[in-house]
């Protein structure tokens, strides 16, 4: 048996007690009018982010595997942004830019955008942009904060499959990280080496430029970018006091036990997590 594969459902609009009582924490949902009178919506070209701040140096990282030698999300390299804006027009390419902080790199562009309506709680110093090349993958993980995430694309196709976090133990989840084993691949695992993901619910869809994908909190995602293109995502932490007890601890101190771990044991460090995750998952199918 493969994954059971589901379409994420897909609606115009939600009110906000529609929301809470069908979506919120449950599951997700694409809503494809929600951002339809943001600014962003006509704004957000590749010429327009490059009058803003093409001259600006941007982090990247490609597809390949976490490195013992460097912390939790440092970049591979940097580059001129409106290279990499010419780079993802032009061709595939595996290089991205992950988690890239609006408010930071490019203020101007906060008011071309607003909070939705249906939950509180959002972080608003931390609306993230993502981009990515033709072809470009980011690998299965959960957000190490447990936001509910309202994650809207643009100028482009990108391709989501998202897991509930009731399969967490099943999908090989490296110890003190917020990663599966990264030589599964969720989009098309050989079922053989990694057992434990036969008969797993997959979640997919296909997002579009305006579409907004509702993600709850610790769901899994992988994303595909299908052409170049861009996302930005509003995060929104959970109401109930021990979901945000559990955001501080995977924060303050999780995080900082895996750097501690990956300085002072390396690539041990990495065969313990690996060996781990294997381990876990496999036994329950064992
Ligand atoms: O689409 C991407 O590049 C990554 C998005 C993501 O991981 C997020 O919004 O938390």
């Amino acid at each position: 048996m493969a994954f059971v594969d589901r379409p994420i459902e897909r609606v115009a609009h939600l009110s906000p007690d529609v929301f809470a009582r069908d979506y919120y924490r449950k599951k997700p949902v694409v809503i494809t009018e929600l951002a339809k009178d943001w600014p962003a919506v006509n704004k957000w070209t590749p010429e327009y982010f490059k009058q803003i701040a093409g001259d600006q140096q941007v982090p990247l990282y490609d597809g390949s595997k976490a490195d013992y030698t460097k912390v939790v999300n440092q970049p591979d390299r940097w580059m001129r942004f409106a290279d990499y804006l010419d780079l993802i027009e032009r061709e595939p390419t595996d290089w991205r830019i992950f988690a890239f902080n609006v408010l930071k790199s490019v203020p101007a562009v906060t008011s071309d955008y607003h909070n939705p309506s249906l939950t509180t709680g959002f972080l608003n110093d931390f609306p993230m942009l993502f981009f990515g090349g033709a072809g470009s993958r980011v690998f299965l993980h959960y957000d190490i904060d447990l936001p509910h995430l309202f994650h809207t694309h643009f100028h482009g196709r990108k391709r989501v499959l998202l897991f509930a976090p009731e399969s967490s133990p099943r999908l090989y989840r490296l110890p003190f990280s917020i990663f599966s084993h990264e030589d599964m691949k969720a989009d098309a695992p050989d079922f053989d080496r990694w057992p434990a993901l036969r008969g797993l619910t997959r979640y997919e869809t296909e997002m579009e430029h305006g579409d907004t994908l509702y993600m709850p909190t610790g769901w899994w995602h992988h994303m595909t970018y299908l052409t170049g293109s861009y996302s930005l995502t509003l995060r929104a932490l959970d109401t109930n006091w021990l979901r945000k007890a559990h955001s501080v601890y995977n924060v303050l101190i999780m995080r900082n036990l895996d750097n501690l771990g990956r300085k002072l044991w390396g690539p041990e460090w990495f065969a313990y997590k690996e060996r781990t995750a294997i381990a876990r998952s496999n036994a329950l199918v064992a």
